[in-house]
């Protein structure tokens, strides 16, 4: 057998998966398992008759390797990859490429470009969506990391992602160190939103509408044909129809408590850090906090015994309202995840392709959607788009669903059924649509307990005033003495 094009290390579910797809483009790959026994196993299994070879040391790992080499990391996330990086170094030179696959977080992947770097090596940093099945038939994929590493990882990418009816790649290059690794993140934040508007939406149906799993199917059916067209959209269609052993809807008798990994977190915590209202995102992975408080709110129900009044409204036309609140709400929620990548990208020196970001999200992973197609053509018309909202087709599109997207939110209130993601969503939008905020009084009260200072709207931009606002206070503003 000739040397392998690539190695891959940690053959867990999506490991294996990615060697199997890229022997199936026709790479040869060698596999190492900290575990030797998996090694074995798989070689006499899946990988049986395939070019694929097993390396029970990383000498033979390194030997088998064309040059430079590429070695991919598919381990568990945190200290295995630091554990990895520094027992694989030994046996690479200068020129060889390190790729870490997992779902590390992205000032992980900054710090390990560096290190990796600064050893004469080069390292990616590469999200790889789509869970199992993608892994295996293509997923999405986002690389960043060392540029000069990229013409060697591209053939390989770019043959086992995903691709899109025109066949263009759901991979490119991101940006340098952690840019594909913070994209990946926030990949994942917009899933959690995503996931969060169809929960409501279902919660709406179900709890307001009195609707049944199997209504809820046929609304889910339909709104697949629309711009909602969707993985999510779909798998829910699917979910709301499969049945337990007693014929009754499967989804009624999982517990309501939701589980999360953290990317949901990182993302608003990168949110708060760069100053970005990343709200949809925030209620999203709030909404998991809240639900997994199970205990608690079963007995808070009792305490206060809240029953949701009937609904009384035209039930076909309220279904359709949804769907529109659902939509509106998506383009805030991507619209806050753009504006996060375009501000983090200004912090950490990053020349990021919003296009291309949107056509890498377009097939092979978990928010893969039709919708994404309009993302990536605002961004190829306009590059430097401050917000989504500002493009013509989405203003024209939220203009349109307003009414809809008003008449739901509000319902939801007065019914006392949660939507926050969908109220948030509209929260922002007439806060980012209105040109005066309550703020001048905020800035008032700062300056009066604090002497924070303010601007005057009859003053240029950039010079600051204090007043004594008890006429017992000093003149002097924070600013002066406590920066
Ligand atoms: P896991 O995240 O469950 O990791 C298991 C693998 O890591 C095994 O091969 C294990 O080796 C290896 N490993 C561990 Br744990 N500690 C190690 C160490 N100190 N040194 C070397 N190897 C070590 O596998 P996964 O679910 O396939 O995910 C792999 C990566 O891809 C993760 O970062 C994950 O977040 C990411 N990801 C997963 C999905 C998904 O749907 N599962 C989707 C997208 C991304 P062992 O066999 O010796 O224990």
């Amino acid at each position: 057998m000739k040397k392998s094009d690539i190695g891959l290390v940690g053959l867990a579910v999506m490991g294996e998966n990615l060697v199997m797809n890229m022997e199936s483009k026709g790479f040869t790959v060698t596999v190492y398992n900290r575990t030797a026994q998996k090694v074995t196993n798989f070689i006499n299994g899946r990988a049986a008759g395939k070019n694929i070879r097993g390396a029970y040391s990383f000498q033979e790992l390194a030997d088998s390797l064309e040059k430079p080499r590429k070695i991919m990391m598919m381990v568990k996330a945190g200290s295995a990859v630091d554990q990895l990086i520094d027992q694989l170094l030994p046996y690479l030179e200068e020129g060889d490429i390190l790729i870490d696959g997992g779902n590390s977080h992205f000032p992980d992947t900054i710090r390990r470009t560096q290190y990796v770097e600064s050893k004469g090596l080069l390292y990616v940093g590469t999200g790889v969506s789509g869970g199992e099945e993608g892994a295996l038939n293509g997923p999405s994929m986002m690389p960043g990391g060392s540029p000069a590493a990229w013409p060697y990882v591209k053939p390989i990418f770019q043959a086992i992602c995903a691709k899109v009816e025109d066949g263009a790649a759901c991979c490119d290059w991101v940006g340098e160190n952690g840019a594909g690794h913070f994209v990946k993140m926030v990949h994942n934040g917009i899933e959690y939103g995503d996931m969060q508007l169809i929960c409501e939406a279902y919660q709406l149906m179900r709890d307001l509408l009195k609707m049944s799993d199997d209504e809820m199917h046929e609304a889910f059916k339909k709104w697949n044909e629309t711009e909602l067209d969707s993985y999510l959209i779909e798998i829910t269609r699917d979910i709301l129809a499969y049945k337990d052993e007693d014929g009754s809807p499967l989804v009624e008798k999982i517990l309501d408590t939701a589980g999360q990994k953290g990317t949901g977190k990182w993302t608003g915590i990168a949110a708060l850090d760069e100053g970005v209202p990343l709200t949809l995102i925030g209620e999203a992975v709030f909404s998991r906090c809240l639900s997994a408080m199970k205990d608690e709110r079963v007995k808070a129900a009792e305490v206060f015994g809240r029953k949701i009044p009937e609904f009384t409204g035209d039930k076909e036309a309220f279904v359709e309202a949804i769907r529109q609140a659902l939509f509106a709400s998506k383009i805030i929620s991507y619209a806050q995840g753009y504006i996060l990548m375009r501000t983090a990208a200004k912090t950490y020196g990053w020349n990021l392709n919003y296009g291309g970001i949107a056509l890498m999200w377009r097939g092979g992973c978990i928010i893969r959607s039709a919708f994404l197609s309009k993302i990536k053509d605002a961004y190829d018309k306009n590059p430097e788009l401050s917000n989504l909202l500002l493009d013509p087709y989405f203003k024209e599109t939220i203009e349109k669903l307003l009414p809809a997207w008003r008449t739901v939110a509000a319902t939801a209130m007065q019914y006392g059924v949660p939507a926050p993601a969908m109220s948030a969503a509209l929260s922002y939008f007439d806060g980012y649509t209105t040109a005066c905020l309550p703020a001048n009084l905020l800035q008032a009260q700062r300056d009066y307990f604090g002497a924070h200072t303010y601007e005057r709207v009859d003053q240029p931009r950039g010079k600051f005033f204090h007043t004594n606002w008890t006429g017992h206070g000093g003149d002097t503003a924070a600013s002066t003495y406590n920066a």
